[in-house]
């Protein structure tokens, strides 16, 4: 029987700040980061937490309320071929939290003036630090808290270098494969094995519904890149695209509860031949949009030209921007060209408009990039963007392993978070290939967790390492129940576990089926320990001794490496 984790909570004050128990077989206990939900029944939704603290500070609208059951909500799809923001029928949004007093709500506009919201409370005790330091980071524009006031199920965190690297998980249906049910579940799989922000890239019918389902049952902050749906609206006919269909787009997501945009703004038209002699092109789907109304038009972006007015909007809602790389590189050959870092230094001219207007900024970044070209991608983007929060997709380190890009991107997104990247995009297995299924979701959560983990651990993130200390030493002590529960994946730990040595007894067995019962590395260290009664007591010569007697039983016992498996 494996090790169940629980759900408890860190209480301070009036605050619950939830954290997963785990509870070893020593005696010990380790707590894990986790959130709250999901599990909510999906019709339902979760409860909507934080809406408390949203109405004390009084200065929202009175909340709503939402259905009691989404599917009553069900036919509010905007259809193809909308270039208005006209709700449909029973189109009314659930609610409307709109700032009606100082006209910006965002928590830089809170943590400017000083004050230390419950959001940022909440933060400080999720990542072991300050409400001060929350502040400080969020109203220098070092780090965002994505929150929609719109948003109330969902449960603060903070992206910025200074706490602990966050992933994002990508899911979303197309026209052509998945359903709304399909999407909540991928919603609650990556959550449930750690996702930190999840962004919702449906594309295709009943977009506006599946978002809606995805808000509701959703404990992390929800990120869209609403050109997309803005597309749908004009027929996917780009250049019909115009500034007002993607406003009320824009509207429209903010008041669902939408905590972070894609904004696409730094494909600047004069960019788009810069492109031109790419071994890949414009890979963004949101760039080849842009890049694609520019050159229709021949005019500038109007992402780039009502930049304010975007602002405006956003600081009613408190969305964040997620300054999106349009023209990052799709291949290594590509990597860190003129396209690439002109639209960058655009990216920080428009973080410093944001930051006029208090509003949260993120910068998206690349891509594809071979591992000697990572670090420069961190710094200028650090140095250029003030130290706005930067968030990668990836990036890949090669490019030749189509089925195996989730690790061609995790050498990449390990490397660039240990550098100062304060979010990862993930990237699963059928990146390039293929709409990701569940497994995939999980794939790509799991691979980049150890990724933002290693560089949590390289970084020397205050306790970073506690976890791996905490399974290292159920490793060397033979606490196998203990070493599963800790993993990131103690389904798939235990399962491996099970294929050789499924037997209860070889769950305290002082050795696995990789060495056998002889040649177990930990097995003889302990023995040295014993021995000398722990290393520490050991002088050099007494431990060389130790290891030549080893050497010894070794070669009596034939000098094999891999023993047939006992009984
Ligand atoms: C993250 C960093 N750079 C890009 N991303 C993510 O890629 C972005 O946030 C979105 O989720 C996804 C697709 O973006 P494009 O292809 O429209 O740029
Ligand atoms: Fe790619």
């Amino acid at each position: 029987m494996t090790v169940h984790p629980a759900h408890t909570r860190l209480e301070l004050g009036d605050l619950k700040v939830p954290v997963t128990r785990v509870a070893l077989t020593n005696g010990e206990t380790f707590d894990r980061y986790c959130t709250e939900g999901p599990g909510s029944r999906p019709e339902q939704g979760l409860p909507p937490r934080r809406l408390e603290w949203i109405e004390e500070r009084g200065d929202t609208e009175p909340y709503e309320g939402r259905p009691t059951d989404l599917r009553d909500n069900g036919k509010t799809a905007v259809r193809r071929g909308e270039a208005t923001h006209e709700w449909q029928g029973e189109r009314r949004p659930p609610r409307k939290a709109v700032s009606t007093r100082a006209g910006n709500v965002t928590q830089m506009h809170y943590a400017r003036q000083g004050i230390i919201t419950k959001e940022m409370a909440y933060v400080a005790v999720r990542e072991s630090c300050s409400p001060e330091l929350v502040r400080e980071e969020v109203a220098a524009g070092r780090a965002i808290i994505p929150n929609n006031v719109n948003h109330p199920e969902s449960e603060p965190m903070i992206i910025g270098k200074r706490f602990l690297v966050k992933i994002n998980a990508n899911i979303g249906n197309s026209a052509v494969t998945s359903s709304i049910e399909e999407e909540v579940d991928k919603l609650t799989h990556a959550i449930t094995w750690g996702a930190d922000t999840v962004m919702d890239l449906s594309t295709g019918d009943d977009i506006h519904t599946t978002r809606e389902w995805i808000l509701r049952n959703s404990p992390v902050p929800i990120g869209t890149v609403p050109i997309y749906q803005a597309l749908e609206k004009v027929n996917g006919e780009a250049d019909k695209l115009t500034w007002e269909v993607f406003r009320d787009t824009v509207i429209e997501q903010a008041e669902q509860g939408v905590d972070y945009m894609t904004i696409h703004a730094g494909v600047l038209l004069r960019y788009v031949p810069l492109t031109a002699n790419r071994v890949t092109g414009i890979v963004s789907r949101g760039g080849s949009i842009m890049a694609g109304w520019c050159l229709a038009h021949h005019q500038e972006s109007f992402l780039y030209t009502h930049f304010d007015e975007l602002c405006e909007i956003f600081k009613q809602y408190d969305v964040a921007f997620s300054l999106g790389d349009g023209l990052r590189p799709g291949s290594t050959a590509d990597a860190n060209d003129e396209a690439q870092l002109s639209e960058l230094r655009t990216l920080a001219e428009l973080t410093e408009r944001a930051w006029r207007h208090d509003v949260q900024v993120m910068v998206e970044g690349p891509g594809h990039v071979p591992l000697n070209l990572v670090e420069e991608n961190v710094r200028l983007q650090q140095e250029w963007c003030h130290g706005a929060p930067f968030y990668t997709l990836g990036p890949l380190a090669t490019d030749i392993a189509p089925g195996y890009d989730h690790i061609t991107s995790a050498i990449g997104a390990a490397t660039i978070a240990m550098h100062g990247t304060a979010m990862l995009c993930y990237v699963t297995p059928k990146e390039h290939l293929g709409l990701p299924d569940r497994d995939d979701v999980k794939t790509g959560v799991i691979t980049y967790k150890l990724a933002a983990h290693a560089a949590d651990i390289a970084k020397g993130h205050p306790g970073a390492r506690d976890h791996d200390d905490a399974l290292s030493r159920a490793r060397f002590e033979f606490r196998w129940r203990d070493q599963f529960a800790l993993s990131l994946d103690p389904v798939t730990a235990e399962s491996f576990h099970d294929e050789t040595l499924p037997a209860e007894n070889a769950k305290t067995a002082h050795f696995c089926s990789m060495c056998g019962p002889k040649f177990c590395s930990m097995k003889i260290s302990q023995d040295v320990r014993d021995r000398f009664g722990g290393n520490a007591g050991a002088s050099p010569e007494e431990i060389e001794a130790g290891m030549l007697e080893k050497s010894k039983e070794f070669a009596a016992a034939g000098s094999r490496v891999y023993l047939p498996l006992a009984d």
